[in-house]
Formats: structure tokens, sequence, C-alpha cells
């Protein structure tokens, strides 16, 4: 009892990537390569737009707000430095009154070499004294000269103010001065706002377009998986539970659309920009690149410690989950023996345990991020410390600007975000490639039902012959042994045993569910192999031992979509079937649903429904498997009469544990432990005095024969 039902391989996890297994994938992606393509391209115009904003930023500062000309004093018999200084920049500097003395632009300072700049002011002659240029134009910019006359220096277009001076200036006239920078500030602040909105649309069309690819793909997996299934032989189902089946075809396709949709694309996205901001800070600054990047191993080391132990977790969680739900579909599945027995405390005790598995696994996942993230976090406030501290030291060195510190803060917390991502998502590939690896091996069942290279399509005739026919289940134990009798066209044939004889095997085998293993099956001389798969199942019509019922209306049931044939001829065929009487009972007649959700059919009645539709398909061929054992003795009558009808000019194959019911067969064929032991009439067969013939004793009680035993 309670087996894993093969769920415990949900618990696997496969590598993080599989190359074969993604190239595999790769097939379903194909005919959305479009969408892919256009999801990437989105990704990587996000990806250069998220990495502009904070350069926008350091823009901003350095442009306009922290914004400074320095004052430069420069002797005639200065060091050779400051000649290299006046050769270089000597053309750009604007003199100020004074011999001598001149002011090195902003703009031409951002240009200079920052090591350079130290070492200029190191000689001295770049002063620490800063001035705002003014470059006056319009009339109102004109009357702030006037205003403070004292405080701007220079002639014609060239006006500056020393910054302390400028703290002066009343905040209206401050506003005037520094016009140009709050209109650059202005206009970069719309920049911003314009690349968050593209970005905003951007991302909606990238997850649009990947989600249309990723479920397409999703739709046509499930799509094939199905119908892969349909068509592989009923052994396969022997082995796979359904409950397993329908993981496959739900759980494990979820999976890899995860994998799809959050992880690939991101991950790509994520690598981008971490390679992008590598490259951006190095670039902005070395040093201070190398700084902040000395925690990355510190990070590196937490979250490969973390993940491992994250996927410990992760895996536990689907084994549990896997157990919880084999629990429950056996637990259900089985209800009444659960309710007839008792067992419900017991079962409610079981389940506990496997709840509280879960549970604990969860809290286990839970524990581990709940400490991991905050690490990181810690970890990650820790570079930004560690960046503030030595980047500010440098800002009031002047080794860089304010803006470039600013930007680094920015790139650093963009940077951590994806890292701290990553051990979720290398989860998530994991479960995935486990997923896809089991989906495919699923596509791979490729013991297909054998299909002839040309096969037989002709209208059966009904001349069915077994041919030394053996065949067992589990390829050891054998249940047919050199099984050979044949049935006439039109000749209707009872095959009588005890219970595990053998009978319904043998139906297995002419409705090829199961294939033949030593001898054959011939149809009109013609090997069952050879005929084409639905000629030979539509042309034989097989009522089981237990009639399945599809959800759907009476209607439905018997036509089971062979549009062949109308409404009225449903009405005919359940009439012969005697099983319009009941039908006319229910509440909407034939439109009455039943199956899954619907109205409930007694065992009997839902005889008489797979007998309609085993007729609704005119066979050529009609077993019965004890198609008459759950009718009353009042219906079965009816029974018999509409079969004598309507086995007339059909080949019938009918299996009864009533002997009452097949006296008139033309041949009986007792089968006894898989094989063939007594064949002949009714009359013949009663006076071999066999295995029939006791079989026939025991049922009508004749009381000097109950002594003996079956065995032959
Ligand atoms: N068997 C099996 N796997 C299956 C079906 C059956 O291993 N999927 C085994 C169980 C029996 C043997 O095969 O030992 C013969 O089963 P049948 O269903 O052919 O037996 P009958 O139809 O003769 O028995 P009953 O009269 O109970 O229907
Ligand atoms: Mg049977």
């Amino acid at each position: 009892m309670y087996t894993d039902f093969g769920y415990m391989e949900e618990g696997k996890l496969g590598k993080p990537y599989d190359l074969k297994l993604m190239a595999r994938l790769g097939k379903f992606l194909k005919p959305y390569w479009g969408l892919m393509t256009l999801s990437l391209l989105f990704v990587l115009i996000m990806a250069g737009l998220d990495l502009l904003i904070p350069y926008l930023t350091k823009e901003a500062i350095d442009r306009y707000i922290v914004v400074a000309a320095r004052e430069v004093v420069l002797r005639e018999d200065g060091s050779p430095e400051e000649h290299r200084f006046w050769s270089q920049y000597g053309q750009k500097l604007i003199p100020k009154k004074e011999k001598g003395k001149f002011l090195l632009p902003p703009d031409v300072m951002q240009s200079m070499d920052r090591k350079e700049m130290a070492l200029f002011q190191k000689f001295g002659f770049l002063t620490e004294n800063r001035y705002y240029l003014f470059v006056p134009q319009k009339p109102e910019e004109e009357s702030i000269l006037k205003k403070y006359p004292s405080f701007f220096e220079g002639s014609d277009s060239h006006w500056f103010i020393s910054l302390h001076r400028m703290k002066e200036l009343k905040r209206e006239d401050l506003l005037v001065l520094r016009g140009k920078d709050v209109a650059g500030v202005f206009h970069i602040a719309l920049l911003v706002v314009l690349i968050l909105v593209i970005n905003f649309g951007l991302n909606f069309s990238q997850v649009y377009a990947m989600e249309l690819a990723g479920q397409k793909m999703m739709h046509d997996l499930r799509m094939k998986a199905f119908s892969h299934l349909q068509e592989l032989p009923v052994s396969f189902f022997d082995k796979n539970p359904v409950g397993r089946l329908v993981t496959r075809l739900t759980n494990d396709i979820q999976n890899v659309h995860e994998m799809f949709t959050s992880v690939l694309i991101n991950l790509l996205k994520d690598i981008l920009l971490l390679i992008g901001i590598i490259i951006l800070l190095l670039q902005l600054n070395r040093d201070l690149a190398l700084v902040s990047f000395s925690v990355l191993p510190l990070i590196f080391v937490t979250t490969l410690f973390f993940s491992r132990r994250a996927r410990e977790a992760f895996r536990e969680i689907r084994l549990k989950i896997a157990q919880m739900n084999s629990f429950f579909h056996e637990n259900f599945s089985g209800i009444k023996v659960v309710q007839l027995f008792r067992r419900e405390k017991e079962n409610s005790r079981r389940f506990e345990k496997v709840n509280d598995g879960y549970y604990l696994a969860n809290m286990k996942q839970i524990s581990i991020y709940a400490f991991f993230v905050p690490l990181v976090d810690i970890l990650s406030s820790g570079a930004i410390g560690l960046l503030l501290w030595y980047g500010g030291g440098k800002v009031i060195q002047e080794m860089i600007t304010l803006g470039v510190l600013v930007a680094f803060l920015s790139y650093i917390r963009m940077f951590f975000q994806p890292i701290r991502d990553l051990s979720e998502k290398y989860n998530i590939l994991q479960s995935a490639m486990a997923s896809l690896e089991r989906i495919f091996s699923l596509l791979d069942e490729d013991k297909k039902i054998f299909k002839p290279p040309s096969p037989k399509k002709e209208e059966m005739k009904g001349n069915i012959e077994f041919h030394h026919v053996s065949f067992s289940y589990n390829g050891e134990d054998k249940v047919l042994k050199d099984v050979s009798f044949s049935v006439r066209e039109g000749e209707t044939v009872a095959i009588v045993g005890a219970t595990g004889a053998g009978k319904t095997s043998l139906l297995h085998l002419l409705e090829r569910f199961y294939e033949v293993e030593e001898g054959a099956i011939l149809i009109d001389g013609m090997d069952i192999r050879e005929w084409d798969i639905t000629q030979l199942r539509s042309q034989i019509g097989l009522v089981m031992q237990e009639t399945f019922l599809f959800a759907g209306d009476i209607e439905e049931n018997i036509r089971l979509e062979n549009r062949k044939i109308d409404g009225e001829k449903v009405k005919e065929v359940a009439q012969v079937a005697n099983a319009e009487k009941f039908i006319q009972r229910l509440p909407h007649g034939y439109r009455t649903n039943v199956g899954e959700g619907g109205e409930t059919l007694s065992a009997g009645e839902k005889q008489l429904l797979a007998f309609a539709r085993a007729l609704s398909i005119n066979p050529k061929v009609l077993i019965l498997d004890e198609a008459t054992s759950h009718v009353d003795p009042e219906k079965e009558r009816l029974i018999q009469e509409g079969l004598a009808r309507l086995l007339k000019g059909r080949t019938a194959i009918v299996i009864a544990h009533r002997l009452s019911t097949i006296q008139h067969a033309d041949k009986i064929v007792v089968l006894h432990k898989g094989r063939v032991r007594e064949i002949g009439t009714h009359a013949e067969l009663m006076v071999e005095k066999g295995i029939y013939f006791r079989l026939y004793q025991l049922q009508f009680g004749i009381k000097e024969d109950r002594g003996q035993r079956l065995e032959g």
C-alpha cells in the first residue's frame, strides 16, 4: 500500500543547463523565433536604457549642478609643470584683471586627466578658488550685473563671480544667474522620464512577446505530449499511473514555462547588465571600480554556499509535493474502500505526516532565504558604505567629480540586485531541466503500435483465427499459452473459464491493445498486425467488462463522435440494446449528462449503454465481455432477444460466466489457466464430461458433483 506511484523522481534535479535538452526545446521554439528575437531586442534596449539613467544623473550633477571654474596663478619663472600647463591649456584660459591670474573653465577641467589635475594642484598653481562663469545674454541677466556691481569681475562676454560671493545673492537672482543650469537639469530630468516611459512600453511588449512565444510553445508541447500518449499501447499505461502522466502534462510543462519566461531572457538581461556595469565603472574610474568589486568574492562565496543549501530545500519540497500528490490520488480514488474499512483516521494520521513534511520543507527553504537575502543586502550595503568612504574621499581630493560618485552608487545598487536573484534562478533552471528531461523521455517512449507499410483497409468478413497465440503482460508469466481456435464468419463463439483464465486477455489481443508475443491472430486470413488499426477497431465492436462513461450526455456517449450516425440512429441502437427504457426515465432523456460530474448510472445501465455504443458502429464482429452479468433476469432476456436479432450476419465472441446464456453458441471454447482445454458445442462438451461439464454442474447446483474440483 501507499506506493510512491513513481513520484519519487519528481524530487530529482537536473544539471542547471543541458545543451542537448535545450537544443530539443529549441525545436519547439522554432515557429516563434520572430517573437523571441523581438523580445531579445527589447531586452537589449532596456538594458542599455537602464544603464543610461545613472550616467545621466552624473551628467546633471557635473555639468549643471556642481559647476565651477578654478583660479590658476602662473609665474613667469615657474616650474616646468607650469610651462607644460600653459602650453597645453593656455589658449583656453580666461585672463583675470591681475597679471598672471586666469580662470580654468569647467568644461576644460572636465576633459582633463584627473591625475594630472592632482599634480597641478600639488604644485600650487591650480588653486582652490572657485568662480562661476557667467555669459549674460538676456536683459534680465544683464541687470544682475548692475544690481551687484562689486560681485562680478571680467568684461564683455566673460563675467565671473566667486562661489563665496554667489551665496550672498538673492534666491531669485541666483536662479536668473544660473538659468542655463536649471534648464539643463530640467532637460535631463525630462530625458529620464522619457526613458522610463519608453522602458515601460518596452517592458510590456517584451513580457507580452515572451509570454506569447512561451505559452504557444507550451501549448504545442502539451498537444504533442497528449497525442503521443494517446498513441502509446495500453501496456504503457499499466506501468505509468495516470497521476504521474498528469504531472508531466501540467507541473513539468509549467516548470519549463517558468524557466523560459522568468529565467532565460531575464538571465540574459542580468548578465548584460552586469557586464555593462563592470565596463562602465572601469571606464568611469578604475580605482573606485576595483574598490567596489572588492566585496564580490565574498558575495560569490555566500551565494555558492546558499544556493547549495537552497537547492536541497527546493528538492525536498518537490519531493514532498509529489508524495502529497500521490497520497491524495490514492486516497480519493479509493474513497469507497477508505470509508468502508474506516481508514479515515489512519489515513488522516498518515496524511498529517506527509503534510508536516511538506510544511517543514517549506519552512526550511524560507529560513534559508530569510537569512540569505538580507545577508546579500548587508554585503551590498557594505559595498556601498565602502564606496561612500573611499569615493567621498576622492571627491574631496578632487580626484573624481561628485557626479561620478553618485553614478557609482546607483550602478552598484543595480549590480547587486541580479546577484541576489541568481541562486533562485539557478534553482528554477535546475528543476526545469529535470522536468524537460522527463517530458522528453515521455516523448521518446517509442514503443508505438506497429504500423505496417501498406495496411489492409478492406471491409471485414469476420473470419477469426487464433493461431498458437501466447502472451504475457510482463514478459514473464504467460497468461495465454498456445491458444488456437477459430471463429467462422457469422458464427457465435463462447469463451468460458474460471476467473483469471485469460478470457479478457484474448480480447485485448484481438483489439490490439497489446501485441501477441508468439503465434498470430488472423482475420480473413490476414495477420491483424497487417490490418489498418483504425479499420480493425472500427469493425470490431467491444463491450467491456467495465464501461467507461465520458463527460457528456447519453447521446454523445453512445455515438462517441461517430459523425455517421444521427440522433435517430442513436435511438434505434438504444432500442435494440434495450437501453431505451431506462434512458427515458432519466431527467433529460438522451440529453442527460453522465460521466464525471453527471448523473450516475447503475452498473447494469452502463452495460446496456455500452452495448448500444458497440452497436452504433455497426461492427462486423461483436465482442461481449460478460455483457449480461450485471443485468437482472428480465433485462437479460430482453438482451438475449435483441442479440439474437443482432448477431445475425455478424461474427461474435461472447464471454459469459453464466453458462445458461451461451448454450446456443455455435462453439464453446473452454480456457483454463491460459490454455484451451475443450472446444465444442454445448452438447458435445456435456458428453465429454470435462471442465465445462463440471462448471455447468457447479453452476446449476447438481449436488453429487460438488466435491469435484476445477483442477484439470
Ligand atoms: N493480468 C495482468 N495485467 C493486466 C491484466 C491482467 O497481469 N493488465 C493478469 C491477471 C490474470 C491474467 O492476466 O492473472 C488473466 O487476466 P484476464 O483479465 O484475461 O482474466 P479473465 O478475463 O479470464 O478473468 P475474469 O473472469 O475475472 O474477467
Ligand atoms: Mg475478464
